[in-house]
């Protein structure tokens, strides 16, 4: 069996298995069940740009492999290309793109830094996988230093249709970069459609049979392959006696009120100013529920060198206050408000604790808080899932509440049908979507991604 290696900006520490992100949750699953080696960056920034060895740790079966960033490669490479000009603009968000052309220069001397290590520890039996933004032309970075073996990209954001795609400096370049893999997958049909209509507009492309795309003088298998969860894992967390226990005593501290849960990096792509927004609208338009709900929000800090993270948690924190300022009386705050990662385990029984999950990004590549809701809930009482049209789980989780964020109205009135929906309706439409989670689970996901990838003619072969 061919050996996986896994590439991704950062990797997770699976020693104290703290992860928030959803890329390592998935990454860290994976590879702790196979085997195989994960490089990336380990999170450190050093002042000066020397040479560098990666630290290579074995853990169990996996072995990872990290090196650190100097300085000027952290503000380029990371914050600049990657989160100042591809995360807003594959997001839709072109008012926030942020470029100068260092960033460029910077991301790709990162990119061909990793492959000059990388290049070293890769047979050509082995199946390499890259994961997302960061390290998009990390295949013709190795294929430039004679990496031959079978290598796949996946995108865990969206791709947005081409006429965003061209505002982004250097896109000529960046797609081109993308066919030096033997598979590119991203999170939904919608990514793929959007990143064919660039192919075939931009670069004279051609689509072939089988999902196949041809230009730059090479054939890819481009595909959507939806990322999921460990659904009986997050089932088997809400469920201890230590999650009854967090259960029984939210329920005393809150009086029995109903929870609303919204559970999010503190990300301007989550919408959570506008779900507050629409939270103050469910108390206005239906006052029944005023000292009878909570939205409980928690969202950990997330790339708070970036100025444009740094206002979307003053105006979340503006909006929160006021509510509760207006709203609140002695014995109820409207909206908690928690500013930091929680572990895990807790995560989920707040999940069960939860009549309502508030899922309601302005663009999400997939959404893994919308699956693990569906996953903690008790089958015989559920709640409600609330979700952006605008998250990819959103072109599979066809039972949830399906909301439009920038609507106040829209998402209010959803909460209101959430919090009165009768039990039958609940128990189906929570049967149906725990079907769709436990069918698109992260095993189905890796598995589907590397059959593809073993089965990709293999066009680099000596
Ligand atoms: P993210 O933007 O990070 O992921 P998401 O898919 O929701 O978004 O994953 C977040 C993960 O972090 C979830 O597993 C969640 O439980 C966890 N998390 C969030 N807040 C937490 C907290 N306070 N404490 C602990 N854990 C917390 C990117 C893309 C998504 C895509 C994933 C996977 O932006 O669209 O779904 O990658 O591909």
């Amino acid at each position: 069996m061919s050996r996986l290696v896994v590439v991704s900006n950062r990797v997770a520490d699976l020693e104290s298995g703290a992860q928030s992100g959803g890329l390592a949750v998935a990454v860290a699953s994976m590879l702790e069940e196979t085997g195989g080696l994960w490089f990336g960056w380990d999170g450190n920034i050093i002042e000066e740009e020397t040479e560098r060895t990666p630290n290579i740790v074995r853990h169990g079966r996996a072995t990872v492999a990290t090196i650190p960033l100097s300085r000027s490669e952290y503000e380029t490479y990371y914050l600049g290309y990657s989160n100042k000009v591809l995360w807003p603009s594959f997001h839709y968000r072109l008012g926030l793109l942020d470029y100068e052309s260092s960033f460029n220069e910077g991301y790709r001397r990162v990119n061909a830094m990793i492959a000059d290590h990388l290049a070293t520890m890769i047979s050509p039996t082995d199946l390499v996988w890259i994961h997302d933004y960061h390290l998009i032309p990390l295949a013709s970075e190795l294929r430039k230093r004679g990496v031959k073996s079978r290598i796949g990209f996946f995108l865990h954001i969206p791709f947005p249709p081409p006429d965003v795609v061209v505002a982004v400096p250097e896109h000529a370049w960046l797609i081109e970069t993308m066919f030096a893999y033997d598979v590119v997958g991203f999170q939904t049909s919608s990514d793929v459609t959007n990143f064919q209509r660039y192919v075939l507009e931009q670069a004279d492309g051609v689509l072939k049979a089988g999902g196949q795309m041809s230009a730059f003088g090479r054939t890819i298998v481009v595909r959507s392959f939806p990322i999921g969860i460990d659904v009986d894992a997050v089932a088997k967390m809400a469920h201890t006696p230590e999650a009854d226990a967090s259960i029984r005593l939210l329920a005393t501290r809150t009086l029995n009120r109903a929870q609303i849960i919204g559970v999010d990096r503190l990300d301007y792509t989550k919408g959570l100013p506008d779900r507050v927004r629409a939270f103050r609208r469910l108390l206005e338009l239906y006052p029944e529920n005023i000292k009878r709900v909570i939205l409980m929000q928690i969202a950990p800090p997330t790339r708070e060198e970036v100025a444009a993270y740094v206002e979307i948690r003053e105006e979340l924190e503006g909006l929160s206050g006021n509510i509760n300022g207006e709203f609140g009386d002695f014995d109820w705050t409207p909206v908690r408000y928690i500013h930091r990662a929680i572990p895990r385990d807790i995560l989920a029984a707040l999940f069960r604790g939860s009549k309502a999950g508030l899922v309601t990004p302005l663009r999400d590549g997939m959404n893994l808080v919308a699956k693990e809701y569906i996953a903690a809930q008790d089958e015989d009482d559920p709640g409600v899932l609330i979700l952006s049209r605008f998250a990819g789980a959103a072109e599979d989780l066809e039972e949830a509440l399906i909301v439009n964020p920038y609507d106040m109205d829209d998402v209010a009135t959803a909460m209101q049908r959430a919090l009165k929906m009768p039990l039958q309706e609940r128990v189906e439409r929570h049967r149906a979507l725990l079907g769709r989670a436990r069918a698109h689970d992260v095993t189905h996901w890796r598995e589907q991604f590397l059959k593809a990838l073993a089965n990709a003619q293999h066009r680099y072969a000596a």
